[in-house]
This record gives C-alpha cells, structure tokens and sequence, in this order.
C-alpha cells in the first residue's frame, strides 16, 4: 500500500447506494458497460452486510454481473463488511487504491444503505448516486434523515413498475426546499436497470458532476476532506493498537476493570493514565 498510493488518485470513484433489492447491482453491470463503451477501464466493489445470506448474495450479485466476467478491463470484487459498525469493509479504501494505481479510470462502489454506511462511501467516492424504487417503503419520509443530504444524483429506479412519477415528485419537492452549499442541484434520473433504459441517462448525470466540481474546484475540497478523515481514522487506529499492544498487554486491562468494578477508579482518569504512560508522558 504504501507503494500503490503515490501511484494512486487518478480514478474517478463513484458510490451507488440504496436498499437492499433496489436494483445496485443490476445498475452498476449497466453502468459498467456504459464506461466500457467509453473505453474506460473499470474496477467494481460490491460491499455486503454480513449475513446468514451474504453467501447467497455475493453469489447473486456475480451471476448478475456476468454479462462483464469475460472483458479483462473489468475487475469486480466482493466484499463483506464483518459486521463492522459503520458498514464499509475496513479495507474498502485500500481496495479503491488498487484498482486506480492498476489503471481502472472508474471504481463503481456498491454499498447497502445501512445508516452510517452511505455517510462513509460518500466520504470515499467522489460522486454518490442514492436508487430509489417506487413502492418498495423508499418513501422521501423514510430517506429524509441523513441519506438524501449525500446524494449527488438521484436514480429512481424500476420505473417499469407503478408509482415511480409519484416518487420522482416526491424527491423533486424535497430538494426544492432546500439548496446545497456547493450549489449542485442534484438531478433526477429515471431507469429500469434490468433493460438499461436510462443507464446512459446516470452515466451524463455524473459526467456533468464530475464537470462542475472541476471547474468550482468541489472535488479537490471533496478529496481533501476524505483525505483527512482517512488519516485521522489510520491514526486513530494506530495508537489505539500501540497503547493496546504497549500497555494493556500483562493483565493491567483487567487489572482496570477491577478498579472500575470496586470503584476505586473512575474510567475517565483510567484512560488519562494508560493514554499518558503509553505516549511515555509519564502522567
Ligand atoms: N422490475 C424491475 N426489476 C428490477 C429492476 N432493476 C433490478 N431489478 C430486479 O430487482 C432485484 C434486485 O436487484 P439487485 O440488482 O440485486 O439489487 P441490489 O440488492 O440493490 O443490488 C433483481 O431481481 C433484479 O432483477 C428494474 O428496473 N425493474
Ligand atoms: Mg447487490
């Protein structure tokens, strides 16, 4: 990693997210292919909750996707979240890295939008797209909190089934009521994934995403912003596992549990100590 990453930062990442059985997968083949035509080269992650069933679905998610497993310009690798809170498999970043160092010009990312998730692709991709499906409970009501602020693009999928003018609607009052302070108006883009109608629609949504943040310097401020997360996340790691591996080795852990048990120490002034012993502040 610590090679690949100065080769690193010249694949446009995007992120597709929506709730499980949306249409993610069948749009991000779809999208595949459009990029392909395009002549890019193109790395998938497809992130899965785990699960009793994540077998079942990584198996989905390749037999979907197997319309692009004989083309050499496209990688496509699964991945399971290990029931990490937070959702996007803990080496999801580095995976990204690969693929753009090895050349992939796109990184399609496919999250389940499961709280915090969506917070953490958009944070990692450079353009987010939300799937919405008419009458599947994706009401706007439903989606308000959190996950609509992160959308870039809007895809309302599955629009050969009822109700899918109604949610367009819907989503086009909500972001009416609002502006974003990038001042992006997120479009709207309606598809059925299964026959790519509307697939090249996304596809010129993001290409025109991609243009304003250029031009308004977005992206640079996108990818600064990730970047600093992403260091104080590996930091906090870090010294998390040094003060772990340095202090809390030789029983002194249950050591303070004891403590905490009996009430002789408090938690807070615990961690103070441990924190100052294991930087060799001496407290
Ligand atoms: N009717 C209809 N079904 C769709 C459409 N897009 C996807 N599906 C179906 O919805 C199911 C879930 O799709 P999938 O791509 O696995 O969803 P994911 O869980 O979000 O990745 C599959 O049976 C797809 O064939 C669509 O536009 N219309
Ligand atoms: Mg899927």
């Amino acid at each position: 990693m610590k090679r690949l990453f100065p080769v690193s930062g010249k694949a446009e990442v995007i992120g597709v997210t929506g709730s499980p059985g949306a249409g993610k997968s069948t749009l991000v083949e779809k999208l595949a292919g459009e990029y392909r035509r395009a002549g890019a080269r193109v790395g998938i992650i497809a992130v899965d909750p785990t699960s009793p069933f994540s077998g079942g679905a990584l198996l989905g998610d390749r037999i979907r996707m197997q319309t692009l497993s004989g083309d050499k310009e496209i990688y496509i690798r699964s991945m399971a979240t290990r029931g990490q809170l937070g959702g996007l498999a803990p080496t999801t970043h580095d995976v990204v890295t690969i693929l753009d160092a090895a050349g992939c010009d796109v990184v399609l990312i496919e999250t389940v939008g499961v709280g915090q998730d969506e917070v953490e692709v958009a944070r990692l991709a450079d353009a987010t797209a939300l799937l919405l499906v008419p009458g599947m409970g994706d009401d706007v009501q439903t989606f308000k909190a959190g996950v609509m602020e992160i959308a870039d693009l809007y895809v309302v999928n599955k629009t050969d089934l009822p109700g899918g003018d109604r949610l367009e609607q819907e989503v086009q009052a909500m972001l009416s009521l609002a502006s974003r302070a990038d001042g992006w108006r997120p479009p709207i883009v309606k598809a059925i994934a299964t026959t790519g109608s509307g697939v090249g629609e996304v596809k010129q949504a993001l290409d025109q995403f991609r243009c304003f943040q250029e031009q308004s310097a977005l992206k640079e401020k996108r990818r600064r912003g990730y970047l600093r997360s992403r260091l104080l996340e590996l930091l906090r790691r870090n010294l998390f596992e040094k003060v772990i591996s340095e202090r809390l080795h030789d029983g002194s852990l249950e050591q303070g549990v004891d403590d905490l048990f009996q009430h002789r120490a408090d938690p807070y002034s615990l961690v103070e100590r441990i924190v100052a012993d294991a930087l060799g502040a001496g407290g």
